[in-house]
């Protein structure tokens, strides 16, 4: 999810100056012309848009790395809302072009599917030969990333569908033309579209062709790039390591054994050497929906030989874990690579764990949680594999590129730009924190920002809403985890306090703008529910004139990385309040801990660390840990929930903001005894965060010290110390700088 790339690239260059110099010569400006380009939108959520951040700082650093994916036709949808309801739109993003890739139609590999596996005899040794009943070409397209303050510029290389010119002779031959020439657009149809939810996984045939097309071209551009250098493949794991970034890419393991043993003739031992040398794997969740399992009749059908070599892989596998673990058959089969069951299924995250040397969680609190609950077994038997690596967010893209103001405002306090490079200086910021010229200045800037993100409001919405108040944002994918009900609830709870209130006490309110946004996949219908409510009760707050001000709820539609550019430095506070040990890490709040907003969080995922640097005192905390989850699980929950929550519940539920039958199942997932993810329980020491949190914004120099010191905070959360961390204990490789 890289975004736009215009303003990233000539600041990363170091031309920004130059230019917008000849933009203006040539009669444009820069930032008109900018924001012309469309967002390149090729994943879902946070797991795609760390990636990207990655690819920055891997530059940055001078790291030799490359990235893969697939140069989907059409990205992440469009949200658009019609009556309070989201409705999905195609985003054909090529329509015009994309100045930024470079088509490679030389770099092309064909990549083979379906068809059967037959056994010859190849001097005297027996070999397994893949007929494939397929085949696709691979096109590689190449999207520069620069680094910044450095000439090393690394490579996304995205790999899009072509008929290839082998496909279906036979039709072809026996004059059947139109349905050859249509065969071969389906061909093309692999790399046309993004599966809209990366969390539930169904055995789609479409979805498994995108991951071995993927797979099998990166893995044939690899190799073809090592053999260019070597003769042999003894150095591999010494030139190349792999690292899967979530199970999407774990088919690799498979196709790498394949080309070995079949194509290359290594043997099975040899090779199953090397392949445990050179991958590494992340995972990015805990939810049990999110580990992938692909049907092996699926597998079996589009990949035949791939699935013999799982089923070698396993059967190595139990073998060696009998002889260390005895005949502890539960244990056996819970670890097992293949799940037995109603479908019998591949588990994709089992595949990886086996087969790669490490195997890394996203924070420190998620690496416990595989440690002692999802991957118990494997920790037990491996516990030297299992290490984390806090994820972390460019601070290039989320200060220099979307809050230039601050940027300059960071280096004439800080005295230099080095902090662009060197996110670890930002805690000289907490020199500056007494000094009330520095003071006034920040809140000069976070003002601007807020204008900027007023002005949007008004335009997408036609709300209008005042500076004065504090800008309360949640923004990030819509999940019942993410608790945005929560958010909504806490809103209600507010305008019901407020409509209860006489003039005298309304006078001393915060006045609040809540803004929301974010998209739910397309068949998640709760979260859709969630949208709903949420224009619901906007509606009804934001035309009540004895609210005016006070209070303000805004959806803010089609939420991608341009809008959170925009949104992020105008927030006085953000909500990240998943219920603790479900969000695998969380990079959103590193964003806006960045640009100096003020969190309130449960202690979950990178919130512990963030805790850690910040201070409690510095946030508003509130919610069960993630220790107390499972017994307030087995308790059901709240067995009283505090009466607010059950007045507010009851007020949806009567139709107070319309659509009365529409809300019941989204009410019932809350309801004492169903609330799985515990907003009952959380809910009175959520409204005391927010009591918190408004008590501090009555008091601006306190707030805009905590501001300050969120923004001193964030050095650690950078993806520059992500990537120095995965490259010198993961992956073992040394920066290489370009020798031009
Ligand atoms: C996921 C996790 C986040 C994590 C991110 C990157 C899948 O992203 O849930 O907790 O920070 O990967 O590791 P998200 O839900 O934001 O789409």
């Amino acid at each position: 999810m890289i975004g736009r790339s215009l303003s990233n690239s000539v600041i990363n260059l170091g031309i920004q100056d130059q230019y917008a110099e000849a933009l203006n010569q040539l009669g444009f400006e820069f930032e008109v012309l900018a924001e012309q380009e469309g967002d390149a939108s090729l994943g879902n959520g946070g797991l795609a848009r760390f990636s990207a951040c990655q690819m920055d700082s891997l530059a940055t650093l001078d790291y030799p790395a490359w990235g893969y994916g697939l140069r989907y036709e059409y990205g992440l949808f469009r949200q658009i809302i019609v009556d309070g309801f989201q409705h999905e739109q195609p985003d054909y993003w090529l329509n015009f072009g994309n100045p930024w890739e470079i088509e490679r139609i030389h770099v092309t590999y064909e990549v083979k599917f379906n068809g059967t596996v037959e056994e010859v005899d190849m001097n005297g040794e027996k070999v397994k030969v893949w007929i494939p009943g397929e085949t696709v070409e691979a096109v590689a397209y190449d999207n520069p990333i620069p680094g910044y303050g450095t000439k090393n510029t690394i490579n996304l290389r995205l790999w899009a569908a072509k008929p290839s010119n082998q496909f279906d002779l036979e039709a072809y031959n026996t004059g059947d033309y139109i349905n050859s020439i249509v065969n071969r657009q389906n061909t093309e149809a692999i790399s046309n579209v993004l599966y809209p939810d990366d969390r539930s996984h169904q055995g789609k045939e479409m979805r498994l062709k995108q991951q071995y097309f993927f797979v099998s071209a990166s893995l044939q551009d690899i190799i073809r790039r090592f053999k260019e250098a070597h003769n042999n493949f003894d150095e591999l794991p010494e030139q190349v390591a792999l690292h899967l970034n979530d199970t999407h890419p774990s088919l690799s393991i498979a196709e790498i054994m394949r080309i070995l043993v079949d194509e290359e003739h290594l043997g099975w031992s040899k090779a199953w050497n090397i392949v445990n040398k050179i991958f590494s794997f992340t995972t990015h969740t805990v939810v049990a929906e999110g580990l992938e399992k692909i049907p092996v009749d699926l597998l079996g059908s589009l990949l035949p030989r791939h699935l013999q070599i799982l089923y070698e892989i396993n059967s190595n596998f139990m073998e060696e874990l009998k002889k260390k673990i005895g005949l502890d058959y539960n244990r056996l089969s819970r670890m097992s690579i293949i799940e037995e069951g109603a479908v019998k299924s591949i588990r994709m995250a089992n595949l990886s764990i086996v087969c790669s040397h490490t195997v890394n969680g996203v924070s420190k609190v998620h690496s416990n949680t595989l440690k002692t609950k999802t991957f118990k077994d494997f920790y037990e038997l491996w516990p030297e594999k299992f290490q984390y690596t806090t994820n972390g967010v460019t601070q290039r893209r989320w200060i220099v590129v979307s809050n230039p103001s601050l940027c300059a405002l960071l280096s004439k306090w800080l005295g230099t730009e080095a902090w662009i490079r060197n996110a670890d200086l930002l805690t000289g910021l907490r020199d500056h924190v007494d000094n009330t010229s520095f003071r006034h200045e920040w809140k000069m800037v976070k003002r601007l920002n807020k204008m900027r993100l007023a002005e949007y409001i008004e335009t997408m919405s036609g709300v209008k809403v005042s500076l004065d108040a504090m800008f309360d944002v949640q923004v990030k994918r819509i999940h019942e985890y993410k608790r945005q009900l929560l958010n909504i609830f806490g809103i209600i709870h507010r305008y019901d306090c407020l409509k209860n209130m006489d003039k005298n006490d309304r006078r001393k309110v915060v006045p609040r703008v809540c803004i929301i946004g974010g998209k739910a996949a397309p068949g998640y219908e709760i979260a859709k529910k969630i949208i709903k409510l949420c224009h619901a009760v906007a509606e009804k707050v934001n035309n009540d004139a004895d609210i005016g001000d006070l209070l303000k709820l805004v959806f803010i539609p089609d939420y991608n990385v341009s809008v959170a550019e925009l949104v992020i430095p105008g927030a006085d506070l953000s909500q990240h309040i998943s219920t603790a040990g479900h969000e695998a890490s969380g990079t959103g709040s590193m964003k806006f801990l960045m640009n100096g907003c003020l969190l309130l969080a449960t202690a979950d995922g990178s919130t512990v660390e963030i805790i850690e640097e910040l201070g409690s005192d510095n946030l508003f905390l509130f919610g069960a840990k993630v220790e107390e989850v499972a017994e307030l699980r087995e308790k059901g929950g709240a067995l009283k929930v505090p009466l607010q929550f059950a007045r507010v519940l009851r007020m949806v539920r009567d139709g107070y903001f319309g659509d009365k039958d529409y809300f019941q199942s989204l009410c019932d997932t809350v309801e004492v005894g169903n609330d799985f993810y515990l907003l009952g329980s959380d809910f009175g020491s959520y409204l005391e965060a927010q009591a918190a949190a408004d008590k501090a914004f009555v008091e601006p120099d306190k707030w805009i010290k905590m501001s300050i010191l969120s923004a001193a905070a964030s050095g650690r959360f950078s993806s520059d110390r992500t990537i120095r961390e995965y490259a010198e204990r993961t992956w073992k490789i040394d920066p290489c700088q370009c020798p031009f």
